[in-house]
């Protein structure tokens, strides 16, 4: 199994992660988005999408979106729960994550440090910081629950 990504990036992170922890055995591949090796004719053929992490299948096929790889790797482990309400309580949070938190948190890292913070960049960057907030808060709140 071969996977695609940028070590540095939060959505390629915890496929590496998750790999580690359940002990998969993969061959990781580092991409470099600044130098536009997810626009490549051969990476879109692969990934529509033109993104990483992008999991190559030793049974054949492709996988987009780290969540979809995640729920495909931790199947059977005890990382994902068979049980029907718990299951979809990581879906739920998983979810959450590529909603509420990942497009003002993960974007707003890119710009600050993927970039530099350039001046161009710093409306954008500064209009990630309420939704990153809140995002925060509800993690906070639920990590104050259950710990
Ligand atoms: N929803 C996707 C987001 C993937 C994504 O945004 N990947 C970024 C790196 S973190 C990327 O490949 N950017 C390069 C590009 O858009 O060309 C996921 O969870 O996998």
């Amino acid at each position: 199994m071969r996977i695609y990504g940028d070590i540095k990036s939060g959505n390629c992170y915890k496929i590496k992660l998750l790999a580690a922890l359940l002990n998969i055995e993969h061959e990781w591949v580092e991409v470099d988005i600044l130098n536009k090796e997810t626009q490549t004719d051969a990476f879109i053929a692969t990934n529509p999408n033109g993104k990483i992490p992008l999991q190559e299948l030793d049974v054949g096929g492709c996988l987009s979106e780290s969540n979809a790889i995640l729920n495909y790797l931790a199947v059977d482990s005890e990382l994902l729960p068979s049980d029907r309400f718990m299951h979809a309580q990581v879906l739920q949070w998983q979810f959450f994550e590529q909603y509420s938190h990942e497009p003002y948190i993960a974007v707003a890292r890119f710009i600050a440090k993927y970039s530099g913070l350039p001046d161009d960049r710093k409306t954008d960057y500064e209009s990630k910081q309420v939704g990153g907030h809140k995002a925060l808060k509800v993690v906070e709140n639920q990590l104050s629950q259950t710990p």
